[in-house]
């Protein structure tokens, strides 16, 4: 592929979504070609599959039927917009990917590791990250930046996984330190409590690393 495929991992409030916007801002202002998306979502199909998803009616959802449905969304978005942006040559920095099933779905929920892994190669069909950064941060430090940004955002409730039991979010930020450890190549772990700026940096000075191979 001849672009390059970033993307953004961690629990729920970890800076995500902040930190891939301050990222493609530099990266833009570097000339280079900027596609930010995210899972579940990113094409019209898979943010119809999101809605379900994070629906916190849908409060009867089985483990295997989330299980399913983010590799739905996950396939759609890889053939629909990620595959063909990378071989446009342009970054893509997506927030959330494969690993986000292995710490929710694996560790969180407690499905089969082996079956999720067969479930993201036949989502991903080969597309890996180039780099992926993993923001660790407290769950409960997570929990609570969500809910100031819900009374910022008035009007919007926390989704069906946020609304979660906190010991199910210790077991997903347990599941991305795993993550961090058996991909030392691809995943990169930084501490998400740090102030943007400084974080930002930091994330920067990783994609360097990416960019002068
Ligand atoms: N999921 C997803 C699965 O279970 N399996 C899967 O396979 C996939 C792909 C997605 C949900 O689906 C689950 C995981 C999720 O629960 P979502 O709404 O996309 O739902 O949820 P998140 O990805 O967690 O997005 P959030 O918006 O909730 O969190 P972010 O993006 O991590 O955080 P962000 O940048 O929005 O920041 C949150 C607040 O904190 C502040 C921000 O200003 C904002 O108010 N903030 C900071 N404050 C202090 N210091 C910092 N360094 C800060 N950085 C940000």
């Amino acid at each position: 592929m001849k672009g390059k495929f970033i993307t953004f991992e961690g629990p729920d409030g970890a800076g995500k979504t902040t930190q891939m916007k301050m990222l493609g801002e530099r990266l833009e202002a570097m000339g280079k070609k900027v596609v930010y998306s995210r899972e579940p979502g990113g094409t019209r199909i898979s943010e119809e599959i999101r809605k379900v998803l994070l629906n916190p009616s849908n409060i009867e959802m089985v483990d295997r039927t989330e299980a399913l449905l983010y590799a739905a969304a996950r396939a759609q978005h890889v053939e629909e917009l990620i595959r063909p942006a990378l071989e446009d040559s342009k970054f893509v920095l997506c927030d959330r990917f494969t690993d986000s099933t292995v710490a929710y779905q694996g560790f969180g929920r407690g499905i089969d590791m082996d079956l999720l892994n067969k479930l993201n190669s036949m989502a991903t069909a080969g597309i890996v990250p180039d780099l992926t950064i993993i923001l660790d941060i407290d769950p409960a430090l997570g929990i609570r930046r969500i809910s100031e940004k819900r009374v910022t955002d008035s009007g919007m409730e926390k989704d069906r996984i946020e609304l979660e039991h906190i010991n199910f979010h210790k077991k997903v930020r347990d599941g991305f330190l795993h993550l961090a450890v058996a991909n030392p190549g691809r995943c990169k772990l930084v501490d998400a409590k740090q102030e943007m700026e400084a974080l930002a940096n930091e994330i920067y000075l990783l994609v360097k690393e990416v960019l002068d191979k």
